[in-house]
């Protein structure tokens, strides 16, 4: 009775090791198949990184505009980089380019101020006690514009005048130079804007509503000249603009004029605006141009920015005047910021980075904690400490072959690539909520001050707390759409060149 149980029990064991020896065979030659194909890149490395040609990396000195983004569009603006072969700045005001560690501090001192928001404790007095009201007055110490260096044209008064102003989603207030200065008027490229010969200029009264809207559009409280409202806003360098805050007729295409739009004549003008006429404003508050222009454009806008001087870009208005590239848009939503001194931003939630393939073990905590913004004007992306060490840990280990160069202001990993004519650097990806992930290419990824001194273009917060900032060096050549009525931010790769 004994033996043949034992026999038929183990013809059973035999019988379930076949099936599960087909089996593996099995699941084997399917993943076999499935793999195959990127087995094949990995080997060669191809999905994990970007072989770039280093003179590609370096600016251009000749002009070639882009023409993505200009199709049958009315409401669409040329971006040009200030200091490159495409600005009519680059012939007259060459010499006040500004060197690239006077970009990288300046652009720290723009980050600084926006961290200053929320702890205006940084504002003392000589005495060095805290001012009474510097908890009240943090806001527009939050943008520097001597790094968001972005133009664009606009026609302003009747008959118009042409203005090539700054453009930033890190401010509210749009505001040019007005004739005459009460201090000497910084030196700019286009004749200074004279609100007596435009017959569509309109002073805004102390008592009017949209005096009172300045408080919050600019994080000064207006003053009063004569029963005229008049704004002060200063930046995180210590530049300023102070003047009368009015109405004009602003002009962008035959088709797009907006007549009443509220803006800063500026009286008082000193800083580091080098040249642009002054700015235009795209944050979230009442008085910037996105709400002053919903009713025609929805609060839907996008831009491309040029990844080198010697191109153009775009910035449109308008959910019909998209760019070429829209049709690729993946969105992420817009987030809430907890902290109401950054109301007026565009945040974002970022989720996690992969470097070389692989996901980088960051705790989502991380960018819960410090919460992020997208600005147009900040150039380098910043992250939370813990965050950037592990992406700088990785992409050295991705470097290693290359020569080390020095650091540079906020940069700390850069390599020499003088004796290269291409290169191989891992691939950098961003991810935000919702399955949006932006792969970054070769220039997202170096900021090459020269071949020699190419860098790592992402630098750390000192505070795990402060806010991360989605810089422009990161979102060049996407069209990065706004729609702001919708909550939701788009990028679409190919936006312009
Ligand atoms: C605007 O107000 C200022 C200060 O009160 C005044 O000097 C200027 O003439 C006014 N301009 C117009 C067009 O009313
Ligand atoms: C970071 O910021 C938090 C909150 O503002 C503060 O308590 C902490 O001391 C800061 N840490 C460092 C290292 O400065
Ligand atoms: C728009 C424009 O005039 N660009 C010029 C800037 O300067 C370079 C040379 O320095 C010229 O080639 C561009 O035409």
């Amino acid at each position: 009775m004994e033996t043949p149980n034992i026999s038929s029990s183990s013809f059973l064991w035999y019988f379930i090791r076949f099936l599960v020896l087909v089996c593996l065979i099995l699941c084997s030659l399917e993943t076999c198949f499935t793999l195959e194909e990127s087995d094949v890149k990995s080997h060669l490395g191809l999905e994990y990184s970007h072989t770039v040609q280093v003179k590609s990396l370096l600016p251009a000195t000749t002009c070639s505009p882009s023409t993505q983004g200009h199709d049958k569009k009315a409401s669409v603006l040329k971006v040009v980089h200030k200091h490159g072969p495409c600005s009519h700045f680059n012939q007259s005001h060459k010499e006040n380019a500004p060197t690239h560690t006077q970009i990288l501090e300046q652009d720290q001192a723009r980050v600084n101020s926006i961290h200053s928001r929320r702890n205006p404790k940084k504002a003392i007095d000589r005495r060095g006690q805290r001012q009474r009201d510097s908890t009240t007055v943090p806001a527009l110490s939050g943008s520097t514009v001597g790094a968001a260096d972005y133009i664009v044209t606009v026609g302003l008064g009747t008959p118009k005048k042409q203005l090539s102003l700054t453009f930033d989603t890190g401010s509210d207030l749009t505001w040019t130079q007005c004739r005459p200065c009460i201090r000497p008027c910084y030196k700019q490229v286009d004749p200074i804007f004279d609100p007596s010969v435009s017959s569509s200029y309109a002073n805004v009264s102390c008592n009017s509503v949209v005096c009172s809207q300045l408080k919050s559009g600019t994080g000064y409280a207006p003053a009063c000249a004569t029963s005229t409202c008049v704004y002060t806003t200063t930046y995180g360098d210590g530049s300023i603009s102070v003047g009368f805050f009015a109405k004009e007729t602003i002009t962008l295409t035959s088709t797009d004029v907006f007549d009443g739009f509220l803006f800063g004549c500026g009286k008082v003008n000193q800083g580091l605006f080098r040249g642009s006429a002054g700015l235009l404003g795209l944050g979230r508050d009442s008085i910037s141009f996105v709400e002053q222009t919903a009713a025609k454009y929805g609060r839907f806008f996008s831009y491309c920015l040029p990844s080198t001087s010697s191109s153009t870009g775009f910035l449109s208005f308008g959910r019909e005047k998209r760019g070429r590239a829209s049709k690729g848009v993946k969105f992420t939503r817009l987030a809430t910021l907890p902290q109401k001194e950054y109301s007026s931003l565009y945040g974002i939630n970022l989720v996690g980075i992969t470097v070389g393939g692989r996901k980088l073990p960051i705790s989502t905590s991380v960018f819960k904690t410090s919460g992020t913004i997208i600005d147009s004007g900040t150039v380098i992306t910043r992250l939370p400490p813990q965050a950037y060490s592990a992406l700088r840990a990785a992409f050295q280990q991705g470097m290693k072959s290359y020569p080390r160069a020095p650091a540079i202001s906020i940069l700390d990993t850069c390599y020499d690539f003088s004796s290269y004519e291409t290169v191989t650097i891992p691939k950098i990806a961003i991810s935000f909520k919702g399955g949006l992930t932006l792969d970054l290419d070769g220039t997202g990824i170096i900021y090459p001050v020269t071949a020699s001194q190419a860098c790592l273009a992402f630098a750390a917060n000192k505070n795990d707390s402060d806010i991360a900032v989605f810089g422009n060096v990161q979102q060049l050549k996407f069209e990065v759409v706004y729609d702001v009525d919708k909550g939701k931010l788009g990028f679409a790769s190919g936006g312009c060149l």
